[in-house]
């Protein structure tokens, strides 16, 4: 972990250490989303889900890391269009998640948002977004809203390395420093934007550098460790909340899967690129430091993941069994 000129401080309230089970519902999340994503692409191929899909796989830490962080009841979050995985870390049901993939009405935007358009107000979900930088300037207008609520909750927004190539970005960033406005811009750097490496679309190789013009603490975190990346959040919207003011986060990680599923990356990238980040995958080192600190075996570690295979199973085919909409819902909750 790096920081820039202005560093995020440490409040005197930063919460005390994690417990075993909350490493291991970080692990279980962890598991699921990459397991999902995994069953997802497989329906996909079936031809049960149309359209696009992006895949989280690799990205899981951030996430969940950052997530696990949240105050569910007073913060919210703004995605972009990999949204899947943040879904299921704001306890959005798995089963909601397909049907909303398989356009069944029972989906978390009733089956009418599909992939890039999960939205769930009731989980603090305020929706994926399929426009590149789109949702940056909603979570600023969250920000303001929050700001007049009670409660001191704050706004985290995720989008890619791609996003900061957008006018967006920087008129939002812009606002929210000079409204302090509670919001976290959470860039998760996974190197490519589509098929284009952070080498050939970035001014700057270090994207904090991209933020820090607008006056608001930056920090770089490593977002394969989703030890690092929950402490490095804890810490963070602890001064955001008691600052009232917003930051930016750049999560260094790694898409394992192409932009989407049409997509090929070994057209444009190599194994021996792929190879340090899979040595590090962030699945492979919670499991590690749970095994090394006796807090699981490695045969536990293998029986959650066949449950949590076994229960997503179940879910996808009951989601399968759901209606479609109906036609006459066709223009229900859609601004024409
Ligand atoms: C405004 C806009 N421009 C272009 C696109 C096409 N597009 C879709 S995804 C993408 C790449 C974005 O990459 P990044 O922000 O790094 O996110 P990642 O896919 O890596 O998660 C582009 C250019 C779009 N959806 N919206
Ligand atoms: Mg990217």
């Amino acid at each position: 972990m790096s920081t820039t000129s202005e560093s995020i401080p440490t409040p005197a309230a930063a919460r005390p250490g994690r417990s075993s089970a909350q490493w291991k519902r970080m692990l279980r999340m962890m598991i699921t989303i990459r397991e999902f994503e995994h069953l997802g692409e497989q329906e996909f191929r079936n031809g049960l889900i149309r359209g696009y899909y992006h895949s989280y796989a690799g990205q899981e830490a951030v996430g969940v890391g950052m997530l696990e962080a949240l105050d569910p009841s007073h913060d919210y979050i703004v995605d972009h269009y990999r949204d899947h995985g943040h879904c299921l870390a704001m306890g959005i049901d798995a089963e909601q998640v397909f049907a909303e993939l398989f356009g069944r009405r029972t989906g978390v935007s009733k089956g009418k948002g599909g992939s890039m358009h999960m939205y769930s107000p009731d989980k603090h979900f305020l929706g994926g977004d399929g426009i590149v930088g789109g949702g940056i300037s909603v979570a600023a207008g969250v920000g303001m809203a929050l700001k007049r609520m009670p409660g001191k909750g704050l706004c985290v927004c995720f989008f890619g390395d791609g996003a900061l190539d957008t006018g967006t970005f920087h008129e939002s960033l812009n606002l929210a420093s000079l409204w302090d406005l509670p919001v976290v811009f959470v860039c998760i750097n996974n190197q490519y934007s589509m098929g284009t490496s952070l080498q050939r679309h970035s001014s700057l190789s270090q994207l904090v550098d991209r933020a820090s013009g607008y006056g608001m603490p930056t920090e770089q975190i490593d977002g394969q460790d989703v030890g690092a990346v929950y402490s490095a959040s804890e810490r963070i919207f602890a001064a955001v909340r008691e600052r009232q003011r917003p930051c930016f986060i750049e999560a260094l990680t790694y898409r394992y899967q192409g932009h989407g599923i049409h997509d090929k990356p070994l057209n444009y990238r190599t194994t021996e690129e792929e190879e340090p980040w899979r040595r590090r995958d962030p699945i492979r080192l919670l499991s590690e430091k749970l095994i090394e600190e006796r807090q699981m075996t490695p045969a536990q570690i293998e029986k959650m993941r066949q449950e949590v295979t076994a229960e997503l199973e179940a879910k996808a085919e009951r989601a399968r069994q759901a209606p479609a909409p109906e036609a006459r819902e066709l223009f229900d909750d859609v601004m024409i």
